[in-house]
């Protein structure tokens, strides 16, 4: 890439907002991976597609790097600048551009908050589904281009099935208006469903149409203490059988640890090595006696310790804090993170394999489990013991995460469920693509930015 001129994009799009102050580059440089120095050159805020259209259009000319830039909540380093690119920060585009009573559907600006949306939704008596613990920081944007999942997968599924339709900037600054809101659109490849999950690797999403759908009925949230790794599983057959369930999530004793040390209210007496929070539909009374029956059964059976039923939407709130404030709780002590999925029948399989693992190669790390049990989804958190500096303790990690890619591997799982592969993940694509598959992805970037131009570095 060439050393590009800022007077020159100034005078190319008079009126765009671009900063250049080195606390700006140091804000907007970096994600929430924290492992790379930002330095990029400027950070441009559009404010309409067609400035982020002149903006990919500078950068292919000038031969500038662009990094496109949500609410940077991603954890795979997706939206770090460190090599003098020029990020495009979406977060002025933030309006509700519409909203259809008939078709059920929001569009929105990708600039726009996942919790503004959530609140716009339900101010038309409709939700969005997907949820997760960044929705107050994360933009749409961001939820599109790493197709992010959530808290309520097991329901809903990922962001994916949620965008009927999407407006995107090419890398070669082309503007795209992909499937329009179409329920049926049977005209051959649905483009829009390369770009969500693209990692801003292959143009930038300018608005999407989201699908809505009804509130569920009143929830419950069930929190158990589960004495055994075999247990999780079929407390999870159970509840799944028998509770009408939107959310089955888990997390260990260790967690627990760190998000107790970091202002939660343990909920037993007794520690317990696992813990399993479980929201289901509670609508009515037998709703509720059916939970109960299942506490009682899973009790009976030794699958459960100790369990408690939230009775009010505030204790449900601090139930769910338990399981979403672990993140926050980890990252003062920087952790090495690795977001592995499996089939969900296969995660016993998965653990015992894992632990075996951890136990032979890491036997002084502390190292903590949670998360999206119910989609075969864990997050494995390891903290940096203070012996190690930060170069040696990556070092440490990255090996052992070549020796999970073999367990991966065996199990037929994936390096990356949910949170992406950016620059953390990438050497370990060919774990979890074939060649010919990653042959395919390059050939599809080449088309679509054929200057290399969009978040180069990133993914492969
Ligand atoms: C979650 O499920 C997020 O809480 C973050 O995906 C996971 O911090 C992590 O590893
Ligand atoms: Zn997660």
């Amino acid at each position: 890439m060439n050393t590009p001129s800022l007077a020159d994009l100034r005078a190319s799009l008079p009126g765009l907002k671009l900063l250049t102050e080195a606390a700006e580059l140091e804000h907007y440089g970096r994600d929430w991976t924290r492992r790379w120095t930002p330095a990029p050159l400027a950070i441009a805020l559009p404010a309409s597609a067609e400035e982020v259209q002149a903006l990919v259009r500078w950068a292919n000319a000038a031969g500038v790097a662009v990094v496109p830039s949500g609410g940077r909540t991603g954890l795979s380093g997706g939206a770090v600048a460190a090599n003098g690119e020029l990020v495009i920060s979406l977060e002025r585009m933030n309006r509700v551009l519409g909203f259809d009573a008939v078709d059920r559907t929001l569009t929105v600006q990708p600039g726009i908050a996942l919790e503004a949306v959530h609140n716009a939704a339900r101010g038309h008596g409709l939700i969005y589904p997907v949820d997760f613990g960044a929705r107050g920081s994360c933009q749409i944007g961001g939820n599109i281009a790493t197709n992010a999942g959530g808290i309520r997968v097991i329901r809903y599924g990922n962001t994916r099935n949620w965008i009927a339709g999407l407006k995107v900037v090419t890398g070669a600054g082309e503007l795209l208006d992909l499937n329009r809101g179409l329920i049926k659109n049977a005209t051959g490849y649905d483009l829009r469903h390369l770009f969500i999950g693209s990692e801003g690797t292959l143009g930038i999403v300018v608005e999407a149409t989201l699908s809505l759908t009804d509130a569920p009925p009143p929830s419950q949230v069930l929190l158990f203490a589960v004495p055994h790794m075999d247990a999780l599983m079929q407390v999870y057959a159970t509840c799944r059988a028998r509770l009408s369930l939107s959310a089955f999530e888990f997390f260990t004793d260790r967690a627990l640890h760190h998000v107790a040390a970091h202002g939660a209210q343990r909920p037993f007496g007794e520690d317990s090595p696992y813990y399993v929070v479980t929201e289901f539909d509670a609508a009515d009374e037998a709703a509720q006696a059916q939970a109960l029956a299942v506490f009682e059964h899973c009790l009976e059976q030794g699958w459960v310790s100790d369990g408690v039923i939230s009775q009010s939407e505030a204790q449900a709130r601090s139930l769910w804090r338990l399981r979403e404030g672990i993140t926050e709780s980890l990252a003062p002590h920087k952790p090495y993170k690795n977001d592995i999925s499996v089939r969900i029948s296969v995660v016993p399989a998965f653990l015992q394999a894992m632990q075996a693992l951890l136990t032979r190669e890491y036997p002084a790390f502390d190292v903590v489990w949670f998360g999206h049990i119910g989609d075969g989804n864990l997050h494995i958190n390891i903290v940096k013991p203070a012996e190690l500096d930060y170069p040696a303790f990556i070092a440490e990690c990255e090996r052992v995460t070549e020796l999970m890619c073999e367990v991966l591997q065996q199990h037929g799982g994936s390096i990356s469920a949910e949170h992406g592969i950016g620059l953390v993940k990438k050497p370990y694509l060919a774990s979890a693509r074939s060649a010919e598959e990653i042959a395919l992805m390059r050939g599809i970037r080449a088309v679509l930015d054929p200057n290399g131009v969009m978040n180069p570095g990133k993914l492969f």
